[in-house]
């Protein structure tokens, strides 16, 4: 038979919730233990409150840095209440049982998080007693409740209710895995912030500890079980539509990234992390999706939109005659979202720019065998800056030139390797993605282009990597295109760089490649 919760300690930074839980504690008779600031705000609500220093008969230390750490307080926690000895020796050493922890950490994520914080600032905001607390209440679960979630406060008064004023041994034993879980992760943080301040350090140990986020559908295949960890939800919101799959997170980052590398208003189509079609407008939203939908019509077949303007009405109506996958906007007109809502297994997904920005700040993670790799995200559009110093060819390209190459960089870049697009100032014409060979990439590209009824007389050829032969640029320059952009650096770039000459075409060398894996 349980005992009743007959002690509790509360320290908590996050005051969310606590009013409401400690009157509930009060009312089931347990005595409230507090430090400083929360015994404080506890009495304010003219609740009987013991503070901390009198149950230790010590004084809280050093600006507060020894609050906690006392054995009334830890001997109080760990004791086991089904070993004889243990119970002696608690009663020798007058350590009376505390049954419930409620503690929540110093802020130090949200504190490093903020801009210009200093080291000293950071150090403080090292919790030491409150993990400490909730460690020592962990690991006797079976008989102490702890609580780090200011969420799981009516739950936990609820089943104090139920259960003659005690917490069952099942809630007990997730309550302390969600503590292993946010002390680890808390510890990550200190020793990510800590690391990064000394490059080579965080060469020695990598170290993340995320929630689950969701389970997904599956993964590649239905066989493939999947889940998703961190925080995607708070960047990606589900407005509707199926259960995302791994593939869909795929897909939805690719699009974000592709999106994100332009300002004026941009529709773009993806399949299997591919754009299909690139197109803008600065009027008209659908205007955009048309020329991107236009570069090909049977890729997008169950495939994902993204656009970095609000979704308008107009275009909502002409993509709902298409199966689509996942739509990504930052925003939906209210037209729009009544549309799509006539497309139940759409996944409609809200993008918070803001939330994305931040979080593509992270290098990117890939599993590698017996570990994990990890990059630096390829987040910049590189080699744009000053094109007209970077002419290779004997003609310079015209100002449509310039701005075509510019925008078809910026697709290629989203484009897995070896990358071909094809395109004009405001859209894509054909994409040659994901070849063994560049050439086929371009033989690919002009063909889908052709499939798709469109003409390459005056494009502009985007490549992400040089051209090691002149084969590829040639069949480029027998299609019609007038001016190409690659990074240049090929051993054989003056035959390339021939064969513009000889067709009059205008090339710009970026000096930078966007291989994409
Ligand atoms: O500086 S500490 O690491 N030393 C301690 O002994 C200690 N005990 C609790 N910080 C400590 N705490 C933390 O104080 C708790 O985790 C909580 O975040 C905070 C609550 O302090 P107050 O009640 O004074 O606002």
């Amino acid at each position: 038979e349980q005992p009743k919760i007959r002690r509790a300690l509360l320290s908590a930074s996050d005051k969310t919730g606590l009013d409401t839980f400690a009157k509930g504690l009060a009312a089931h008779g347990v005595m409230l233990i507090s430090t400083g600031g929360t015994a404080s705000y506890l009495k304010s609500l003219g609740l009987d409150v013991v503070e901390i220093s009198d149950y230790t008969g010590e004084p809280e230390l050093f600006e507060g840095r020894l609050k906690t750490l006392h054995p009334k307080v830890h001997g109080g926690l760990l004791h086991r209440r089904d070993n004889p000895e243990h119970i002696r020796q608690a009663k020798e050493n007058s350590i009376d049982p505390i049954d419930l922890v409620c503690v929540n950490l110093y802020p130090f994520e949200e504190t490093v998080a903020k801009e210009g914080v200093t080291l000293e600032e950071a150090i403080e905001k090292i919790d030491i007693g409150g993990p400490s607390m909730l460690r020592s209440a962990s690991k006797n679960y079976a008989a102490v409740t702890v609580v780090s979630d200011p969420a799981d406060y009516p739950m936990i008064l609820d089943e104090m209710e139920h259960h003659a004023g005690n917490t069952t041994l099942k809630t007990r034993e997730k309550l302390a895995v969600k503590v292993f879980t946010r002390t680890a992760a808390y510890d990550n943080a200190i020793s990510n912030y800590l690391g990064h301040r000394c490059e080579e350090s965080t060469k020695n140990t990598f170290s993340i500890c995320l929630p689950l986020n969701q389970e997904l559908r599956y993964g590649d295949n239905p066989h493939q079980p999947s889940a998703l960890y961190g925080s995607f939800d708070e960047i990606f919101m589900q407005l509707q539509g199926k259960e995302l799959s791994y593939t869909n997170v795929l897909d939805i980052e690719a699009a974000a990234e592709l999106i994100t590398n332009f300002r004026r208003p941009t529709v773009g189509i993806l399949k299997h992390t591919n754009p299909c079609g690139v197109g803008q407008d600065d009027e008209d939203l659908r205007m955009a999706w048309q020329r991107a939908y236009e570069t090909d019509t049977q890729a997008p077949f169950g495939g994902v939109i993204v656009m970095n303007r609000p979704m308008t009405e107009s275009l909502a109506r002409v993509v709902g005659a298409i199966f689509t996958d996942v739509i990504i906007a930052p925003d939906y007109e209210a037209e729009a979202r009544a549309l799509l809502q006539k497309k139940k297994n759409c996944r409609i997904i809200r993008m918070d720019v803001d939330a994305w920005n931040e979080a593509r700040k992270a290098p990117i993670i890939r599993s590698a065998p017996g570990g994990i790799m990890t990059m630096k995200r390829d987040s910049e559009v590189m080699g744009l800056d000053n094109l007209e110093s970077k002419v290779v060819t004997k003609r310079p390209p015209t100002q449509a030139e310039l701005t075509a190459m510019s925008f078809n960089w910026r697709v290629v870049k989203q484009v897995h390797s070896n990358a071909i697009v094809f395109g004009s100032t405001d859209r894509t014409l054909g994409i040659g993605a994901g070849q063994m060979s560049r050439v086929d990439s371009v033989r690919i590209a002009i063909w889908k282009a052709k499939q798709a009824g469109l003409d390459l007389k005056g494009s502009v050829i985007a490549s992400d990597a040089m051209f090691p032969f002149a084969d590829g640029l040639q069949a480029a320059i027998d299609a019609g295109v007038t001016a190409c952009i690659q990074p240049g650096g090929s051993i054989r770039d003056e035959e390339v760089i021939a064969a513009a000459d000889a067709a009059g075409i205008a090339m710009v060398f970026t000096g930078h490649r966007h291989f994409l894996h």
